[in-house]
């Protein structure tokens, strides 16, 4: 359902396409009027037409013009290229600031009342900064049709994006840098909301919204998808980065705890410490370091809905 096609989804579409379409049309003169050139050369030079190749040594001229010329259309590109990018290292003193969160393999966007989605929801005319974040390694947080994209490099401060969304619609966003096995489940999407739309959705601060009459271990489900846990764990059995949940409630677990191995059952409490501690207790067989804490993102009642639906995996 994402589109990416939007004319003028963004303030900076017009200035990246002009840059890129003054590019194009240099590379493309230059690729017609060479191959004409060298065809008309290859018919007219050829040995039967011109048996005594005619020998020429320097141009002083010659050198000047092909020194001047390709000078002059190279600064042309680099103009066109400096006026698109510049504006973009200039975000408006008015923009809605959202914080977003990159790591293995998910994105988060954090609005200043505190409400967290895996989609970015913005409001149609109204310019939008995202201050990046990446917990683990360099993330590209990329919009295609906003044509903003920018590294996300753990560590680094002061990194951020900003563009002013201009057309209603869904659009695609992606990680842009290869970050491990599971990169692509680093695909979200970005909403533009008419403005009225906006606020409404802005001042629900559940960030679950549990469909009506859905079970209630469904919005486990929901939270697990919101937080991007499925990347590494899967419902059906299968082992990924880490176990899956079906049939690990109540399981029996060797793990590794402060370099000693020790067995423990899968309860609520062990579940809770996984999520909010993942490093404390390592499973046999699994790496450490992957999973990094929740701590800020999900709440403990949230933890009781993702426990309510692991359980409900094991009937
Ligand atoms: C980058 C991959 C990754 C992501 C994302 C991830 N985990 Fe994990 N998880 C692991 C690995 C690897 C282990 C096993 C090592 C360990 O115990 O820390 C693990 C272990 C667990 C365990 C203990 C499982 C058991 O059966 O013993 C639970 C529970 C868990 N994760 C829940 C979650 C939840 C909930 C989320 C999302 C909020 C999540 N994980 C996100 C990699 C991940
Ligand atoms: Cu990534």
């Amino acid at each position: 359902m994402y589109s990416s096609t939007g004319i003028d989804a963004s303030n900076f579409v017009s200035g990246v396409d002009t840059a890129f379409m003054v590019i194009l049309g240099i590379a493309f003169f230059f690729l017609i009027s060479i191959t004409a050139t060298m065809i008309y050369f290859i018919i007219r030079y050829n040995k039967k037409r011109n048996p005594i190749a005619k020998q020429i040594k320097g141009s002083t001229k010659l050198e000047i013009i092909w020194t001047i010329i390709p000078t002059i259309l190279v600064m042309v590109m680099f103009y066109f290229g400096w006026a698109g990018w510049r504006p973009m290292q200039n975000p408006p003193e008015n923009a809605l600031e959202i914080e977003t969160t990159a790591r293995m393999w998910s994105f988060n966007f954090k609005y200043p009342n505190g409400r967290i989605t895996d989609t970015l929801y913005v409001p149609q005319d109204q310019p939008v900064k995202l201050n990046l974040f990446s917990l683990d390694v360099i993330h590209s947080l990329y919009i295609p049709a906003f044509r903003v994209k920018q590294d996300m490099v753990p560590g680094k401060e002061n990194q951020f994006m900003w563009f002013t969304p201009r057309s209603l619609g869904d659009y695609d966003l992606f990680c842009a840098e290869y970050c491990g096995l599971q990169h692509s489940y680093m695909y979200s999407g970005v909403r533009v909301l008419p403005r009225e739309e906006f606020d409404k959705w802005y001042s629900d601060t559940s960030r679950v919204v549990s469909t009506a009459g859905a079970a209630p271990e469904m919005k486990g489900l929901q939270i697990l998808r919101i937080n991007g846990c499925n990347a590494c764990h899967s419902t059906d059995g299968s082992k990924l980065l880490g176990p899956s949940y079906r049939g690990s409630f109540g399981a029996t677990r060797i793990v590794e705890t402060d370099g000693e191995k020790r067995e423990i059952i899968v309860d609520e409490e062990y579940i809770r410490r996984s999520i909010y501690e993942p490093n404390s207790d390592i499973v046999e067989g699994y790496s450490s370091g992957l999973m990094l804490s929740y701590k800020d993102l999900i709440s403990e009642e949230e933890i009781e809905d993702i426990i309510l639906y692991i359980k409900s995996l094991n009937d």
